[in-house]
């Protein structure tokens, strides 16, 4: 029903037996499919199924045949703690499913003629589920559908210039947008070989010889820090960089040992992928690009903050008094089909006229279109090493230490992961490190604090709210 979203499994561009190199493991679209047929026999008519989201071939078997089945697949970060993973099973009722790569399906499994219904609602079943944090409460459940899905790979496919030609080279996790969507089945829809290097490292992104490279800000950043291992992608033909800002002084150090500055391109897992830099043209450091085809974008000033209310519109094709600064609202066909269970959140996510509010502060330059990410609405939302973490979660988190009367926490500024986060902490009998642990343990690793400061107090304002950026300035 949804195979149409995987070209390449469809025999379009024939067969090759390193189509996918996963973590040092090759195999070939047949391999791919016969694990995967296995899968969706198994997984039939299920609600939802859960994997643990490792970077594997088993990972990719497990989305494939929940394709196949027209099952929603929950990817499940492996190294979720246990109230996240409790959370993520509980909310979203999937039933875990273990992948044995070995097993093969008894019938031969073609995906061919398995096409995206094209009537009434394209598409519109759930494919994938994934799990991202708010600025408050426990991670909430993306719901996208395979038509959404589609409409962003091609329209990316179009902005690089991605074919069954290249070689898209990774390591990111296959469990959030980049890796899984764009990294994994972006090259099941192109054709293109995927190298997944199961770490992100410049020693393994120089040695997979690829032709398409796509990183996170920390990862360009550890390759711009590593001239020997940078000049091995001078044979790229495009490196991409996204989920975060890159820092303009990596790009133009990258541009000097590579030949490459990176093109940025901007999403999130509610949108997908909607605002990018296109192959063949040299992007200018610090900005993302212009709307893919198919999304509109508009900047809306709010009342009171700065040059008045209204709306400036950056309408896509850029034009009107865009270079207003302020929150980056957009429409189009990428775009989840809302968050699981929780109709109140996916209404607050839209305006009263139908356009998703990214909570991201943005300026679009009058003369090209050229969009620019200037930071978060919120201070809540913290981006670390790619990562999106909500403040109220990791001091959720930290609350529930016996030890721990108040909590905060901030994302502050750091030249290796973007953001770091620190907790401020009132607290007596316990040390930063075993807060830490005690965070790691019970959410993804990622969600630890790097540091954590113990305060007599948070500093509050009137209403008793906690004062963060007092602690950002003054910490
Ligand atoms: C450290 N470790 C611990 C602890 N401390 N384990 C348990 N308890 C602790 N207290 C372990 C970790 O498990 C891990 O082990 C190792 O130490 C290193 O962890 P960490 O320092 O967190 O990792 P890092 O090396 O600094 O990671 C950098 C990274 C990573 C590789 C760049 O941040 C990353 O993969 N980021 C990608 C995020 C991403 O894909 N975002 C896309 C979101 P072990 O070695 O065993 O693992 S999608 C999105 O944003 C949109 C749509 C978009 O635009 O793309
Ligand atoms: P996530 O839902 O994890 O994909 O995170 C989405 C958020 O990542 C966006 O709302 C932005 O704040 C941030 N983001 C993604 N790509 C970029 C980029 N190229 N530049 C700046 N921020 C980005």
């Amino acid at each position: 029903m949804l195979g149409d979203l995987l070209t390449a499994l469809d025999g379009t561009f024939g067969d090759r037996p390193d189509a996918l190199r996963v973590a040092g493991r090759p195999a070939s679209y047949e391999d791919l499919l016969g694990a995967a047929g296995a899968v969706a026999a198994d997984i039939a008519g299920a609600p939802a199924v859960a994997v643990n989201a490792t970077a594997s071939l088993e990972t990719v078997a497990a989305v494939v045949g929940g394709l196949l089945a027209g099952v929603p697949v929950v990817p499940v970060p492996p190294d979720a703690g246990t109230a996240e993973r409790d959370h993520i099973l509980r909310d979203s009722g999937a039933v875990e499913i273990a992948v044995d790569w070995s097993r093969r399906s008894a019938a031969p499994v073609r995906l061919a003629g398995a096409s995206v219904p094209s009537s009434p609602e394209p598409g519109a079943a759930p494919a994938l589920i994934l799990y991202t944090s708010g600025t408050t409460g426990p991670p909430k459940g993306v719901v996208l559908t395979a038509a959404a899905i589609a409409a962003d790979l091609d329209a990316l496919a179009t902005a690089w210039q991605w074919t069954a030609e290249d070689t898209l080279v990774h390591g990111l996790p296959l469990f959030h947008v980049h890796g899984l969507v764009l990294g994994v089945l972006g090259a099941l829809r192109t054709g293109s070989r995927l190298v997944h290097t199961g770490r992100p490292t410049p020693e393994a992104y120089a040695a997979a010889g690829g032709s398409l490279y796509f990183g996170v800000p920390t990862v360009w950043s550890r390759i711009a820090a590593d001239p020997g291992e940078a000049a091995a992608l001078r044979s790229a033909r495009l490196l991409v960089s996204g989920s975060a800002a890159l820092p303009a002084p990596v790009s133009r150090a990258l541009e000097g040992l590579t030949g490459h500055r990176p093109v940025e391109r901007y999403g999130m897992t509610e949108t997908l992928i909607t605002v990018s830099g296109r192959a063949g043209t040299v992007p200018r450091p610090g900005t993302v690009g212009t709307p893919l085809p198919g999304i509109r974008t508009r900047i809306v000033v709010e009342a009171g903050a700065g040059a008045g209310a209204g709306l400036g519109s950056g309408a896509g094709a850029g034009g009107g008094d865009g270079a207003e600064i302020g929150e980056l609202q957009l429409t189009g066909p990428t775009l989840f089909a809302g968050y699981l269970n929780n109709p109140e959140a996916t209404a607050a996510a839209y305006t009263a006229d139908g356009w998703f509010r990214t909570g991201d502060i943005a300026a679009i330059d009058p003369e090209d279109g050229v969009h620019r990410i200037v930071g978060r609405a919120s201070v809540d939302l913290i981006k670390s090493g790619g990562y999106r973490i909500g403040a109220g979660e990791v001091e959720n988190a930290l609350l529930d230490h016996p030890r721990v009367r108040e909590a905060a926490v901030v994302g502050v500024p750091d030249a290796d992961l973007g953001q770091r986060i620190v907790a401020f902490v009132v607290a007596e009998g316990v040390t930063g490190n075993e807060l830490t642990d005690f965070v790691a343990d019970r959410l993804a690793v990622h969600k630890r604090p790097r540091e954590v400061r113990f305060l007599a107090e948070l500093p509050r304002n009137a209403m008793g709210k906690p004062q963060k950026k007092l602690l950002l300035g003054g910490g």
